[in-house]
């Protein structure tokens, strides 16, 4: 199917990407009170070519009160590749976990979906009151449940990593991805920042949390194989996850 010039990226991309973005711009919207962030220049629309196809990346960032920053990137390699990655970094005087989702899909068929609210206290365990939201929400079942890769200890057990089978599976992905989002950000707006002893270990938690991120051997190659493996390494260190200083 040739492009057609007139549609944004993300209306080019796989519909449940479309709609997981919309869905988290809506639900930042209605919880936070948001700020532009801003990303080196270089770094908000980027085209690369990945073995003689265009990788486009499409980068929007916000901050608010409780987080540093926002990040949520669509990609497309030709119309092969579509990526929905979006990470939520806390400030360092918020004991708040970690959101995370990424999408990956290609020629109608998402392979990976991922969300989780990821721990950054030192027992490696969710806040009680996230405990308590995320036990009562509906455990639905999915036909293909993927195992995480070795680097994935950051994790939470409430993690939901599957290969949706069918529209109706990407619904229910949907729904409990956005449970997730809806959760934190109300946790987020109800928290009260902590004292000074406390963050250098949340500071060590988010950086535990990036370093890991980065091991992300697929994520690399395709940005390794469009822009060359320095370009790669900067933009998963500085843009996708920066460590805080
Ligand atoms: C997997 N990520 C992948 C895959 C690709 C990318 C191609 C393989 C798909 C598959 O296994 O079916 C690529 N993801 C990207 C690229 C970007 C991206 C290029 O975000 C950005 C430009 N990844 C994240 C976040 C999480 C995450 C925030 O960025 C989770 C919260 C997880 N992606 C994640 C996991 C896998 C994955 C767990 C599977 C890795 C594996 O099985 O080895």
């Amino acid at each position: 199917m040739p492009t057609v010039p007139s549609l944004t990226l993300r209306q080019q991309l796989h519909p449940l990407l479309e709609q997981w973005a919309d869905r988290i711009e809506a639900t930042w919207q209605r919880y936070l009170d948001l700020s532009p962030y801003h990303l080196p220049d270089e770094f908000g629309y980027i085209e690369g070519r990945l073995e003689g196809q265009k990788l486009v990346i499409e980068n929007r960032c916000y901050q608010t009160p409780q987080f540093r920053k926002l990040h949520l990137e669509l990609a497309r390699v030709s119309d092969r590749l579509d990526i929905l990655h979006c990470v939520m970094f806390p400030r360092s005087d918020y004991a708040l976990p970690m959101f995370g989702t990424d999408l990956v899909g290609g020629r109608g068929q998402i392979s990976a979906a991922i969300a989780d609210l990821s721990p950054t206290s030192p027992d490696r365990r969710l806040p009680e009151d996230y405990r308590t939201a995320l036990n009562a929400l509906p455990q639905p079942a999915f036909s293909q449940p993927r195992d995480l890769p070795i680097w994935g200890d950051i994790f939470s057990e409430f993690c939901l990593f599957v290969r949706p089978a069918n529209p109706a599976e990407e619904s229910l992905f949907l729904e409990r991805a956005e449970a997730f989002l809806s959760i934190h950000c109300q946790q987020a707006i109800a928290a009260r920042p902590v004292s000074i002893a406390d963050r250098s270990r949340l500071l060590a938690a988010q950086r535990y949390y990036c370093e890991k991120q980065q091991r992300n051997d697929k994520t690399r190659r395709v940005l390794e194989s469009a822009f060359g493996a320095e370009w790669a390494d900067r933009y998963m260190t500085t843009v996708l996850f920066d460590l805080p200083e």
